[in-house]
Protein backbone atom coordinates (compact mmCIF):
# COMPACT_ATOMS: atom_id res chain seq x y z
CA UNK A 1 0.00 0.00 0.00
CA UNK A 2 1.15 3.80 -0.95
CA UNK A 3 0.71 5.36 2.37
CA UNK A 4 1.30 3.56 5.97
CA UNK A 5 -0.84 6.56 7.57
CA UNK A 6 -4.80 5.90 7.15
CA UNK A 7 -7.23 9.03 7.89
CA UNK A 8 -10.61 7.88 9.46
CA UNK A 9 -13.18 10.03 7.74
CA UNK A 10 -16.51 9.38 9.72
CA UNK A 11 -19.70 10.76 7.28
CA UNK A 12 -22.76 9.64 9.00
CA UNK A 13 -25.22 10.32 5.98
CA UNK A 14 -28.04 9.02 6.00
CA UNK A 15 -30.38 10.29 3.72
CA UNK A 16 -29.84 8.05 0.46
CA UNK A 17 -32.64 6.31 1.67
CA UNK A 18 -35.81 6.91 3.75
CA UNK A 19 -34.63 4.09 6.98
CA UNK A 20 -32.63 5.58 9.34
CA UNK A 21 -29.63 3.94 11.32
CA UNK A 22 -26.38 4.44 9.20
CA UNK A 23 -25.62 8.03 10.88
CA UNK A 24 -24.37 6.04 13.93
CA UNK A 25 -22.05 3.72 11.59
CA UNK A 26 -19.05 5.75 12.19
CA UNK A 27 -19.12 5.64 15.77
CA UNK A 28 -20.04 1.57 15.77
CA UNK A 29 -17.18 1.11 13.85
CA UNK A 30 -15.14 2.78 16.43
CA UNK A 31 -16.73 0.82 18.97
CA UNK A 32 -15.90 -2.23 16.53
CA UNK A 33 -11.62 -1.50 17.29
CA UNK A 34 -11.06 -0.03 13.30
CA UNK A 35 -8.39 2.39 14.41
CA UNK A 36 -6.62 -0.41 17.32
CA UNK A 37 -6.75 -3.04 14.22
CA UNK A 38 -5.15 -0.85 11.64
CA UNK A 39 -2.54 0.11 14.79
CA UNK A 40 -1.64 -3.57 15.35
CA UNK A 41 -0.95 -3.96 11.90
CA UNK A 42 1.56 -1.41 12.09
CA UNK A 43 0.03 1.57 10.79
CA UNK A 44 -0.03 4.79 12.06
CA UNK A 45 -3.88 6.10 12.05
CA UNK A 46 -5.39 9.81 12.20
CA UNK A 47 -9.32 9.91 13.49
CA UNK A 48 -10.54 12.95 12.03
CA UNK A 49 -13.70 12.36 13.47
CA UNK A 50 -17.45 12.92 11.89
CA UNK A 51 -17.64 15.30 9.54
CA UNK A 52 -20.31 17.62 10.40
CA UNK A 53 -22.71 17.29 7.41
CA UNK A 54 -24.53 19.79 5.28
CA UNK A 55 -26.03 22.97 8.07
CA UNK A 56 -29.70 22.99 8.40
CA UNK A 57 -31.42 21.16 5.33
CA UNK A 58 -33.18 23.95 3.43
CA UNK A 59 -37.14 22.62 3.22
CA UNK A 60 -37.24 21.09 -0.16
CA UNK A 61 -40.39 20.22 -1.38
CA UNK A 62 -40.43 16.20 -1.38
CA UNK A 63 -40.44 15.06 -4.79
CA UNK A 64 -39.93 11.72 -6.56
CA UNK A 65 -36.42 11.79 -5.39
CA UNK A 66 -35.47 11.89 -2.06
CA UNK A 67 -33.39 14.53 -0.03
CA UNK A 68 -32.00 15.85 -3.06
CA UNK A 69 -30.59 18.73 -1.76
CA UNK A 70 -28.82 17.26 1.18
CA UNK A 71 -27.17 14.61 -0.55
CA UNK A 72 -25.89 17.47 -3.00
CA UNK A 73 -24.60 19.02 0.13
CA UNK A 74 -23.24 16.03 1.22
CA UNK A 75 -21.57 15.26 -2.15
CA UNK A 76 -19.89 18.37 -2.31
CA UNK A 77 -18.50 18.25 1.11
CA UNK A 78 -17.01 14.53 1.06
CA UNK A 79 -15.74 15.31 -2.62
CA UNK A 80 -13.56 18.36 -1.32
CA UNK A 81 -12.37 16.21 1.86
CA UNK A 82 -11.62 12.71 0.02
CA UNK A 83 -9.27 15.10 -2.21
CA UNK A 84 -7.42 16.62 0.55
CA UNK A 85 -7.34 13.14 2.47
CA UNK A 86 -5.56 11.71 -0.62
CA UNK A 87 -2.57 14.36 -0.23
CA UNK A 88 -2.14 12.90 2.87
CA UNK A 89 -2.65 8.69 3.37
CA UNK A 90 -4.97 5.71 2.49
CA UNK A 91 -8.06 7.64 3.56
CA UNK A 92 -11.12 5.40 5.20
CA UNK A 93 -14.21 6.90 4.96
CA UNK A 94 -16.86 5.61 7.52
CA UNK A 95 -20.37 5.45 6.48
CA UNK A 96 -22.98 6.85 6.40
CA UNK A 97 -24.87 5.11 3.45
CA UNK A 98 -24.02 4.69 -0.22
CA UNK A 99 -24.65 7.86 -1.27
CA UNK A 100 -21.61 8.86 0.77
CA UNK A 101 -19.91 7.72 -2.54
CA UNK A 102 -21.05 10.40 -4.82
CA UNK A 103 -18.63 12.46 -2.95
CA UNK A 104 -15.80 10.08 -1.93
CA UNK A 105 -15.31 8.86 -5.50
CA UNK A 106 -15.55 12.05 -6.99
CA UNK A 107 -12.68 13.73 -4.74
CA UNK A 108 -10.41 10.35 -5.41
CA UNK A 109 -11.07 10.79 -9.18
CA UNK A 110 -9.77 14.79 -9.00
CA UNK A 111 -6.79 13.45 -7.15
CA UNK A 112 -5.93 10.67 -9.51
CA UNK A 113 -6.32 12.96 -12.55
CA UNK A 114 -4.07 15.41 -10.72
CA UNK A 115 -1.71 12.50 -10.19
CA UNK A 116 -1.91 11.75 -13.89
CA UNK A 117 -3.10 7.87 -13.22
CA UNK A 118 -6.05 6.36 -14.12
CA UNK A 119 -9.05 5.63 -11.30
CA UNK A 120 -10.58 2.52 -10.84
CA UNK A 121 -13.51 1.26 -8.59
CA UNK A 122 -14.29 -1.78 -6.92
CA UNK A 123 -17.75 -1.98 -6.24
CA UNK A 124 -18.53 -4.65 -3.45
CA UNK A 125 -22.60 -4.71 -2.85
CA UNK A 126 -25.27 -6.68 -3.50
CA UNK A 127 -26.72 -4.07 -6.04
CA UNK A 128 -25.03 -2.25 -9.18
CA UNK A 129 -25.92 1.24 -7.47
CA UNK A 130 -25.82 3.07 -10.93
CA UNK A 131 -29.24 4.51 -11.47
CA UNK A 132 -29.40 8.33 -12.04
CA UNK A 133 -32.53 10.63 -10.70
CA UNK A 134 -34.56 9.94 -13.69
CA UNK A 135 -34.40 5.94 -13.88
CA UNK A 136 -34.27 5.49 -9.85
CA UNK A 137 -37.64 3.72 -9.12
CA UNK A 138 -37.47 3.97 -5.01
CA UNK A 139 -36.24 7.46 -5.01
CA UNK A 140 -33.17 6.65 -3.31
CA UNK A 141 -29.76 8.21 -3.85
CA UNK A 142 -27.90 5.43 -2.33
CA UNK A 143 -28.63 3.88 -5.60
CA UNK A 144 -27.20 6.48 -7.66
CA UNK A 145 -23.43 6.82 -7.09
CA UNK A 146 -22.24 4.95 -9.78
CA UNK A 147 -24.60 6.44 -12.54
CA UNK A 148 -23.05 10.35 -11.00
CA UNK A 149 -19.57 9.35 -11.01
CA UNK A 150 -19.58 7.85 -14.48
CA UNK A 151 -21.26 11.10 -15.79
CA UNK A 152 -24.90 9.90 -16.74
CA UNK A 153 -27.04 12.89 -17.16
CA UNK A 154 -29.99 14.13 -14.52
CA UNK A 155 -27.96 14.80 -11.47
CA UNK A 156 -29.14 18.67 -11.90
CA UNK A 157 -27.92 20.41 -8.54
CA UNK A 158 -25.62 17.99 -7.69
CA UNK A 159 -21.62 19.24 -7.89
CA UNK A 160 -20.55 19.35 -12.12
CA UNK A 161 -18.24 16.57 -12.28
CA UNK A 162 -15.15 17.43 -12.69
CA UNK A 163 -13.02 13.35 -13.76
CA UNK A 164 -15.97 11.06 -14.25
CA UNK A 165 -14.81 7.25 -14.26
CA UNK A 166 -14.11 5.46 -17.13
CA UNK A 167 -17.11 2.57 -17.23
CA UNK A 168 -14.94 -0.05 -18.52
CA UNK A 169 -12.65 0.70 -15.12
CA UNK A 170 -15.60 0.36 -13.05
CA UNK A 171 -16.17 -3.92 -11.45
CA UNK A 172 -18.75 -5.08 -9.43
CA UNK A 173 -18.34 -8.28 -7.30
CA UNK A 174 -21.68 -9.75 -5.84
CA UNK A 175 -24.40 -8.23 -7.81
CA UNK A 176 -27.85 -10.26 -7.25
CA UNK A 177 -30.33 -7.37 -6.92
CA UNK A 178 -30.33 -5.40 -10.61
CA UNK A 179 -32.97 -3.21 -11.86
CA UNK A 180 -33.64 -3.26 -15.27
CA UNK A 181 -32.40 0.38 -16.25
CA UNK A 182 -29.09 -0.47 -14.70
CA UNK A 183 -28.85 -4.30 -16.47
CA UNK A 184 -29.04 -1.84 -19.93
CA UNK A 185 -26.70 0.33 -18.10
CA UNK A 186 -24.36 -2.10 -17.06
CA UNK A 187 -24.09 -4.00 -20.61
CA UNK A 188 -24.32 -0.55 -22.69
CA UNK A 189 -21.65 0.91 -21.35
CA UNK A 190 -19.35 -2.31 -20.77
CA UNK A 191 -18.83 -2.58 -17.00
CA UNK A 192 -17.22 -5.71 -15.55
CA UNK A 193 -20.24 -7.11 -13.36
CA UNK A 194 -18.98 -10.26 -11.22
CA UNK A 195 -22.77 -11.83 -9.93
CA UNK A 196 -23.17 -14.19 -7.27
CA UNK A 197 -23.55 -17.35 -9.86
CA UNK A 198 -20.19 -16.27 -11.47
CA UNK A 199 -18.60 -16.29 -7.74
CA UNK A 200 -20.24 -19.42 -7.22
CA UNK A 201 -19.24 -21.39 -10.69
CA UNK A 202 -15.28 -19.97 -10.67
CA UNK A 203 -14.94 -18.95 -7.21
CA UNK A 204 -14.47 -15.12 -6.03
CA UNK A 205 -10.31 -15.43 -6.42
CA UNK A 206 -10.40 -16.07 -10.20
CA UNK A 207 -12.85 -12.92 -11.34
CA UNK A 208 -10.62 -10.44 -8.67
CA UNK A 209 -7.46 -11.87 -9.54
CA UNK A 210 -8.48 -10.68 -13.43
CA UNK A 211 -9.14 -7.34 -12.46
CA UNK A 212 -5.98 -6.87 -9.97
CA UNK A 213 -4.34 -7.26 -13.00
CA UNK A 214 -6.09 -4.36 -15.28
CA UNK A 215 -5.27 -2.25 -12.54
CA UNK A 216 -1.66 -2.82 -12.49
CA UNK A 217 -1.25 -2.84 -15.97
CA UNK A 218 -2.70 0.50 -16.52
CA UNK A 219 -0.48 1.55 -13.09
CA UNK A 220 -3.94 2.37 -11.89
CA UNK A 221 -4.75 3.66 -8.55
CA UNK A 222 -8.10 1.48 -6.88
CA UNK A 223 -10.78 3.17 -5.04
CA UNK A 224 -12.62 0.24 -3.10
CA UNK A 225 -16.25 0.40 -1.94
CA UNK A 226 -17.80 -1.97 0.59
CA UNK A 227 -21.36 -2.03 1.04
CA UNK A 228 -22.76 -4.60 4.22
CA UNK A 229 -24.98 -6.44 1.66
CA UNK A 230 -21.83 -7.30 -0.30
CA UNK A 231 -21.94 -10.09 2.41
CA UNK A 232 -24.81 -12.79 3.33
CA UNK A 233 -27.10 -11.30 5.92
CA UNK A 234 -26.53 -14.40 8.05
CA UNK A 235 -23.26 -13.11 8.41
CA UNK A 236 -23.62 -9.20 8.37
CA UNK A 237 -27.56 -8.51 9.64
CA UNK A 238 -27.34 -4.65 10.13
CA UNK A 239 -27.82 -3.17 6.76
CA UNK A 240 -31.15 -1.77 5.69
CA UNK A 241 -31.31 -3.62 2.49
CA UNK A 242 -30.56 -7.20 2.66
CA UNK A 243 -30.21 -9.58 -0.19
CA UNK A 244 -30.34 -13.57 0.85
CA UNK A 245 -27.10 -15.23 -0.97
CA UNK A 246 -24.42 -13.03 -0.14
CA UNK A 247 -20.76 -13.24 0.21
CA UNK A 248 -19.90 -15.51 2.61
CA UNK A 249 -17.05 -15.12 5.55
CA UNK A 250 -14.59 -16.91 3.55
CA UNK A 251 -14.79 -15.24 0.18
CA UNK A 252 -14.68 -12.01 1.85
CA UNK A 253 -11.82 -12.71 3.86
CA UNK A 254 -10.04 -13.82 0.64
CA UNK A 255 -11.37 -10.39 -1.62
CA UNK A 256 -9.78 -8.54 1.14
CA UNK A 257 -6.08 -10.48 1.73
CA UNK A 258 -5.80 -10.12 -2.16
CA UNK A 259 -6.92 -6.58 -2.40
CA UNK A 260 -4.06 -6.48 0.50
CA UNK A 261 -1.17 -8.48 -1.63
CA UNK A 262 -1.82 -5.82 -4.66
CA UNK A 263 -0.89 -2.90 -3.02
CA UNK A 264 -3.21 -0.93 -5.47
CA UNK A 265 -6.07 0.16 -3.10
CA UNK A 266 -5.36 3.70 -2.56
CA UNK A 267 -8.73 4.33 -0.06
CA UNK A 268 -12.01 2.82 0.95
CA UNK A 269 -15.48 3.30 1.45
CA UNK A 270 -17.18 1.04 4.71
CA UNK A 271 -20.84 2.03 3.86
CA UNK A 272 -24.56 0.94 4.87
CA UNK A 273 -23.53 -0.26 8.20
CA UNK A 274 -26.92 0.40 10.40
CA UNK A 275 -26.11 -0.55 13.62
CA UNK A 276 -30.03 -0.31 15.10
CA UNK A 277 -30.56 -3.14 13.22
CA UNK A 278 -27.18 -5.16 14.17
CA UNK A 279 -26.60 -8.16 16.69
CA UNK A 280 -24.12 -7.41 19.36
CA UNK A 281 -22.22 -5.82 17.04
CA UNK A 282 -21.87 -8.27 15.27
CA UNK A 283 -21.82 -6.42 11.56
CA UNK A 284 -19.98 -4.22 12.37
CA UNK A 285 -16.87 -6.14 14.33
CA UNK A 286 -16.98 -8.14 10.85
CA UNK A 287 -16.49 -4.59 8.92
CA UNK A 288 -13.31 -4.11 10.87
CA UNK A 289 -12.06 -7.11 10.65
CA UNK A 290 -12.27 -7.67 6.86
CA UNK A 291 -10.66 -3.51 6.66
CA UNK A 292 -7.78 -5.96 8.62
CA UNK A 293 -7.51 -8.44 6.18
CA UNK A 294 -7.25 -5.41 3.80
CA UNK A 295 -4.65 -3.62 5.48
CA UNK A 296 -2.53 -6.75 6.44
CA UNK A 297 -3.45 -9.13 8.30
CA UNK A 298 -2.92 -12.84 7.69
CA UNK A 299 -2.56 -15.96 9.21
CA UNK A 300 0.65 -17.11 8.10
CA UNK A 301 3.45 -14.28 5.89
CA UNK A 302 3.50 -15.77 2.68
CA UNK A 303 5.83 -15.14 -1.03
CA UNK A 304 3.62 -11.76 -2.16
CA UNK A 305 1.20 -12.56 -4.99
CA UNK A 306 0.73 -9.97 -7.62
CA UNK A 307 -2.09 -11.56 -9.78
CA UNK A 308 -0.87 -10.50 -12.91
N1 LIG B 1 -31.79 -0.73 -6.88
C1 LIG B 1 -32.72 -0.39 -5.82
C2 LIG B 1 -32.34 -1.06 -4.54
C3 LIG B 1 -31.10 -0.63 -3.87
C4 LIG B 1 -29.99 -0.03 -4.37
N2 LIG B 1 -29.12 0.08 -3.41
C5 LIG B 1 -29.64 -0.41 -2.37
N3 LIG B 1 -30.86 -0.85 -2.62
N4 LIG B 1 -29.06 -0.54 -1.18
C6 LIG B 1 -32.84 1.12 -5.69
O1 LIG B 1 -33.50 1.57 -4.76
O2 LIG B 1 -32.29 1.84 -6.51
MN1 LIG C 1 -24.68 0.05 -2.33
MN1 LIG D 1 -26.31 -2.69 -1.66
Amino acid sequence: MRARTCILIGAGIDCGKRRRGCSMGPDALRVAGLAETLTALGWSVEDRGDLPGPKAPPPAPEGHVHALTQTAEWTRLLSDAALNAMAEGFPIFMGGDHALSLGTVAGVADYAAATGRPLFVLWLDAHPDVHNPDTTASGNLHGTPIGYVTGQPGFDGFPPLMNPVPPGNICFIGLRSVDGPERAAIQSAGMRAIDMRQIDERGIAAPLAEFIAEVRAANGMLHLSLDVDFLDPAIAPAVGTTVPGGATFREAHLAMEMLHDSGLVTSLDLVELNPFLDDRGRTASLMADLTGSLFGRRVFDRPTRSYS
